[in-house]
């Protein structure tokens, strides 16, 4: 597939976001570098129709995962990754991600519960809605994201935010995913902690603008389906 893709706010020297407002590990890489002032250039990718797998893509990032960032001659892939390296290369301190290596071990392991937990779960229950014609979430899907919650409502028994008492990438990362987990599986006033950090995670900047904007394309795409 050789079609170019769509370039939008475009700055000379500012990274490149390849982004899609349907991918969560898009919109925490997009709220991490807007959390840093940071400007970048979006190029959006329709996953539904696997733009992903397009020439210009697969240069950069032979995984073709969005989100991926080109900065300069630099690329990386994984929202993590992306994550940790803006904050490295464009924070003014390490508060969101903090040098200490006990601090940031524990947002490391947050990080990791996204990937294996939180993302792993919100694709297992999305999926068949969106590729396999499916129009209910299996009850299965359902019982592991709902064991997620709790296991969230665990960490926030320890601690305000997900990694220690104040934000960082952990929630930058983990409240894109549990903010679209919680769209298609309701959180339960059995996890309070959970229902009370989401609300603190809707307060912080750019939340709204990047997460809670793009909650609303996932109403229109399934009541449009
Ligand atoms: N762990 C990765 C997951 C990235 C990912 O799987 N993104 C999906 C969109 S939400 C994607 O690119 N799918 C296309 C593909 O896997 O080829 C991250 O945090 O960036």
């Amino acid at each position: 597939m050789s079609k170019k893709l769509v370039t939008q706010l475009y700055s000379k020297t500012a990274p490149i976001l390849y982004y899609s407002n349907l991918s969560p590990p898009a919109l925490s890489a997009l709220m991490v570098a807007k959390t840093l002032n940071l400007t970048v250039n979006l190029k959006n990718v329709n996953i539904l129709t696997k733009e992903y797998l397009t020439e210009d893509l697969l240069q950069v990032n032979p995984q073709h995962t969005i989100p991926t960032l080109v900065d300069a001659n630099y690329a990386i892939w994984d929202s993590h990754a992306i994550a940790g390296y803006l904050v490295g290369q464009y924070g003014e301190d390490d508060t969101l991600y903090p040098m200490d290596p006990k601090k940031r071990g524990r947002v490391d392991q947050r990080l990791h519960f996204d990937t294996e937990h939180l993302f792993s779960r919100l694709h297992e229950t999305v999926y068949p809605l969106l590729f396999r014609g499916k129009s209910e979430i299996c009850k299965f899907a359902r019982k592991r994201v709902e064991r997620a919650y709790m296991i969230l409502e665990e960490f926030l028994k320890k601690s305000e935010w997900l990694a220690g008492d104040n934000v960082t990438i952990a929630d930058l990362c983990c409240s894109s995913s549990i903010s679209i987990l919680d769209y298609l599986i309701p959180i339960r006033e059995s996890t309070p902690r959970l229902l009370n950090y989401m609300q603190r995670c809707s307060d912080l900047p750019h939340y709204q603008d990047v997460v809670q904007k793009e909650l609303i394309s996932w109403e229109i795409k399934f009541r449009n389906d």
